[in-house]
């Protein structure tokens, strides 16, 4: 290595399936470039596209990062904003806190907070901060995977032990339903999926780059999964492909299934969900030759019925008895459990006295606009100017000149604009943490490669101060950084704690693929997976996932899809200059034959509007799009396009049938030619 030449190992913490390694390479003592990590299994040496552009600039970039606290001078929303000390910002926020206590109950202040970085101790510490105080949460996954998480504790007792992605090697085929790695997981996409010698079956509205490189690519109509999946059953019973054996011993409720399951021929679930019923017994074929692994995307439950449907979508490897063998499984999210990363004292939730106090995101907007609800709105990790339903009514509700209003972030966001005090939060390569993938049973090191920018502070330590200046003495919340990392650390396999970790930067844990449910034992009430449940019944649920299909939108409009962009993460990156030029104007994209049917055609100024708000977009035609749909990702910032909103200005704040969580993808628009 050159003199003055140095390579720091450290781990991307966005939320992102990949989880790569990272080498970051420093010129005396100067961050040149950040790269993937050639001896790192998932990246080999190449970061994603967005990544490379996003941390060689605006990351990394001076006049795009926060450096220093600010205090609000203009009306809110506008963005004008003037320096002040950090001992000035949060005094007064203390000060503001304090008073509203008082005065009103802690319960009046809210906080916010999600996936702005997933390293583990700046994605929990400050929540301790939250438990002490006794505010309000938001519920953070409401606005992205509850309903699954729900459906799936219900089915098999837990939604974060899937299948480890190393076993895929035994797997006769890997079903993607409902997820999209070329976007959202894409060196998933570009190597683990390729390398697998299983066949692939994608089931997808879209036909994206994983759909199209996949030996089978079935495209239902969004909403109308659980019916497929139901029909997907009948033929693995019909074909002598269900585990007799397994379900006896291991499955609760097949007997109330088995009706539901006759009549659903891939005849009938051709005409429902607009799959032909020969792919359907293809699909059905190559699954229950097994063992196969099923990979449910959170793009597939962000519907009304999306806990319905993963309750459906569960039964395929409980009837094949896929589960607790090499190759088979199914898999959500994999939590750091399965991996002895026991997180549950990061939020130190014993400081709270009383229960969790917790709202859906779905409700963001409608609460935070009544000043006898909500007093103080503090953001971290978290843009929901952006990201959140009801985007034209939560605006309007930040613009309370009431609501004292705190955001942390490492840039001026939308949701920023409309701060009493913004704080400047370090980023990934500014501080030492924690990295957990949640589909790689790995763990990685965040290493800090150069001091934080301006004065700008990790979120931790950012909660720590903020601590000492409301007077809190409970000594949680001054837990060093160094202290949680070893004590997570410790659980795991891994042997050396964190001085060892950062020479490596990302430690595998498991010598073999980890068998989940190897002993057959599943964490719900009867120990079995329990595909008819007491418990959703007692939750006013049905007992049984049924074999449901929502309606298909009416009177010519269209249902409108906004999962990820390849070039965005969620709604990081979208300030980035290159990121912007390799996006272009905002496209919504629409199938040929309804192009033809309203007279568009490719680059029209088009139109979508609702009851929530309307947007112009250019259009895209495109086969790749199913009749009756229309797609445009999410993630661009409203600020930076000249109407001052994105998709999510379209998007209500309907909940889904578990969870209280996110309808996204069952947004209705009526689109038409732009004036
Ligand atoms: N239309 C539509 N909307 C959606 C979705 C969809 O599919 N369609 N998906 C939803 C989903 S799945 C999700 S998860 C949400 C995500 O929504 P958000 O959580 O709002 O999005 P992120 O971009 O992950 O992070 C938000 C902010 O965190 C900041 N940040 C990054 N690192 C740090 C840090 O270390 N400290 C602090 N304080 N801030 C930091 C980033 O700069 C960014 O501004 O969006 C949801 N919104
Ligand atoms: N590049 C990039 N990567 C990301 C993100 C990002 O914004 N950009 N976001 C991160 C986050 S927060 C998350 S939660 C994950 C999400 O990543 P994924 O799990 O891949 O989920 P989505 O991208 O929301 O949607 C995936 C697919 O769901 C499909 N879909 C929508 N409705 C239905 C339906 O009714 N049935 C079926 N079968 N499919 C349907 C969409 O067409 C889309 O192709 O990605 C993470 N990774
Ligand atoms: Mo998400």
């Amino acid at each position: 290595m050159r003199p003055g030449k140095e390579i720091v190992l450290t781990t991307c913490p966005r939320d992102c399936y990949d989880s790569c390694g990272i080498a970051v390479i420093k010129r005396d003592g100067q961050i040149r470039k950040v790269l993937g990590d050639p001896n790192h299994p998932v990246a080999r040496g190449a970061l994603c596209g967005k990544c490379a552009l996003a941390y060689n600039g605006v990351h990394r970039d001076p006049n795009s990062r926060l450096q220093h606290p600010l205090k609000r001078t203009g009306p809110k929303g506008e963005g004008r904003f003037a320096r002040v000390s950090w001992d000035e910002a949060l005094t007064e926020i203390a000060e503001r806190l304090r008073a509203i206590e008082k005065a009103k109950g802690a319960e009046r202040i809210v906080h916010a907070h999600y996936t702005g970085t997933c390293s583990m101790i700046a994605g929990t510490f400050p929540v301790r901060f939250f438990n002490r105080l006794g505010a309000l949460e938001v519920e953070p996954d409401s606005v992205c995977n509850m309903a699954g998480q729900v459906a799936l504790d219900y089915t098999i007792g837990t939604a974060v032990e899937g299948f480890d992605p190393e076993s895929a090697k035994d797997a006769h085929s890997i079903v993607v339903w409902g997820a999209n790695p070329s976007a959202s997981a894409p060196h998933a996409h570009k190597h683990w999926l390729p390398e697998a010698r299983a066949k692939k079956i994608v089931i997808d509205p879209v036909r994206h780059p994983t759909a199209a490189a996949a030996d089978l690519h079935l495209q239902p109509f969004p909403g109308s999964d659980a019916a497929l999946a139901f029909a997907l059953v009948h033929v693995l019973k019909r074909e002598g492909r269900i585990d007799r054996r397994f379900v006896r011993d291991h499955v609760v409720g097949w007997d109330e299934i088995e009706p539901l399951v006759e009549p659903c021929t891939p005849e009938w679930a051709e005409k429902t969900t607009g799959v032909p019923a020969s792919q359907i017994v293809e699909a059905a074929r190559l699954y229950g030759t097994g063992p196969s692994l099923l990979w449910l995307g959170q793009g597939l439950q962000r519907q009304p019925m999306g806990g319905n449907t993963f309750r459906a979508c569960a039964l395929l490897p409980a009837v094949t008895g896929y589960f607790g063998k090499p190759g088979g499984g199914l898999y959500y999210l994999n939590g750091g459990d399965m991996r002895g990363l026991d997180a549950g004292f990061l939020d130190a939730s014993h400081l709270r006295k009383g229960p969790r106090l917790a709202f859906s995101q779905m409700e963001l907007a409608e609460r935070l606009e009544d000043p006898n609800r909500i007093a103080a709105f503090l953001c971290w990790n978290i843009n929901p100017a952006a990201s959140s339903p009801e985007q034209r009514r939560l605006r309007k509700a930040l613009s309370r000149e009431d609501l004292f209003t705190v955001v942390l972030d490492l840039f001026q966001t939308d949701t920023a604009d409309h701060a009493d005090i913004v704080l400047p939060a370090a980023n990934f390569l500014e501080f030492d943490d924690l990295v957990r993938s949640y589909f790689h049973l790995t763990v990685g090191a965040q290493v800090k490669a150069q001091e934080p920018m301006g004065e700008a502070l990790p979120n931790q330590e950012i909660f720590r101060r903020l601590a000492a200046k409301m007077g809190f003495n409970e000594p949680e919340l001054y837990e060093s950084d160094e202290s949680m990392i070893e004590r997570l650390l410790s659980g795991t396999a891994f042997k050396g704690g964190f001085a060892e970790l950062k020479k490596i930067g990302t430690a595998r844990l498991f010598d073999r693929p980890r068998i989940a449910f190897a002993d057959f034992k599943f964490p719900t009430p009867s120990g079995k997976i329990e595909l008819a449940s007491a418990r959703a019944e007692k939750d006013g649920l049905p007992r049984l996932p049924q074999p449901h299909v929502d309606p298909r939108p009416a009177n010519g409009r269209f249902r409108l899809l906004s999962p990820a962009s390849p070039w965005l993460m969620n709604d990081s990156y979208g300030n980035d200059a290159k990121i912007r030029a390799k996006l272009g104007p905002a496209n919504v994209a629409i199938h040929p034959k309804d192009a033809a049917r309203f007279k568009l055609k490719e680059g029209d100024r088009v139109r979508l509007e609702n009851a929530q708000g309307a947007l112009l977009f250019t259009l895209r035609v495109s086969d790749e799009i199913p009749e009756g749909t229309a797609f445009s990702p999410k993630g661009r910032w409203p600020k930076l396009d000249e109407q001052g909103f994105n998709i999510n200005v379209l998007t209500p704040s309907r909940k889904s049938d578990m969870g209280e969580s996110t309808t996204v993808h069952a947004t209705e628009v009526a689109i038409t030619k732009a004036a």
